[in-house]
């Protein structure tokens, strides 16, 4: 049977429709899959804190370790331009510091998948400025904390927060302001700096869950009343980036885990 010319063309347009939709389908599903890389990495930096829920850990385990760094590193020095007579001349730069045998201070390990354990208590925790640096450089807290800003150096600092999931805050804290107080409900990974000495900066970790450890002087970190199971183990550090495992814990366990970084990392 043969079909009239006007059937042909009602069936090309058809065609080039269906074939236009399609297309346009298959751009918004490639459009919104490369997306989601970027939003996965963010949410696994420190999850989502109104999904983590208050459980009994009953003969939890422990997860402890070092994070380490391969290779030589000294850091650079950062000359003092403003009020030298409080804030000394130079300043050792804070970004990566490393042990003599090669440990990572201030990066922050995590269970970054983790929705059930132990209680997350908000806390009441203090930044100091002393000498224009931040105390700790990098300060980890669960969200819904509260910081207390210190100013002990009799100077104008003003902390400025460079948040996206909370609310920026922009702070003058001239030298009679010895305290501030700012709440933080959100977990994110917040830098923050001072608009007076632009060395200054440090870090604000807001996790989403309480099990999180920041580095000491010799690298090490401690996870305790770890519920049993499999959990993502994740650490954050501002200059090397973040490396994440997985990881089992049994009954009462106590598990060991290293995390080694190199140079080439981001920032080096
Ligand atoms: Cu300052």
């Amino acid at each position: 049977m043969t079909q009239k010319p006007q059937t042909y063309r009602f069936n090309t347009v058809i065609l080039l429709l269906s074939l236009f939709l399609f297309w346009s389908c298959g751009k918004e599903q490639e459009e919104s899959s490369a997306e989601k890389p970027a939003s996965t990495a963010e949410s696994a930096a420190t999850g989502d804190a109104t999904a983590y829920r208050a459980a009994t850990v009953k003969n939890g385990g422990t997860i402890f370790g070092k994070v380490a760094f391969k290779g030589k590193w000294s850091p650079s020095t950062i000359s003092v331009t403003k009020d030298r007579e409080v804030c000394g001349k130079s300043k050792k730069n804070p970004a990566l510091v490393v042990s003599e045998s090669g440990e990572v201070k201030n990066a922050v390990v995590y269970i970054a998948d983790i929705q059930k354990g132990k209680t997350m208590e908000p806390q009441e925790i203090t930044l100091d400025q002393k000498n224009c640096e931040y105390h700790p450089h990098v300060l980890a807290f669960p969200a819904g904390s509260t910081v207390e800003i210190k100013n002990p150096d009799g100077i104008l600092h003003n902390i400025h927060s460079y948040s996206e999931k909370n609310d920026p805050f922009n702070l003058a804290q001239p030298k009679f302001k010895k305290t501030l107080t700012v709440t933080i409900e959100k977990p994110e990974i917040i830098i923050v700096k001072c608009d007076v000495h632009s060395w200054m900066s440090g870090w604000l970790f807001v996790a989403a869950s309480p099990y999180f450890s920041v580095t000491d002087n010799e690298g090490g970190f401690k996870l305790a009343d770890v519920p049993l199971g499999e959990h993502v183990l994740e650490v954050w550090h501002e200059k090397l980036g973040k490396q994440s495992r997985k990881i089992k814990v049994g009954s009462n366990e106590t598990a060991e885990v290293k995390f080694e970084f190199s140079k080439g990392g981001k920032g080096l």
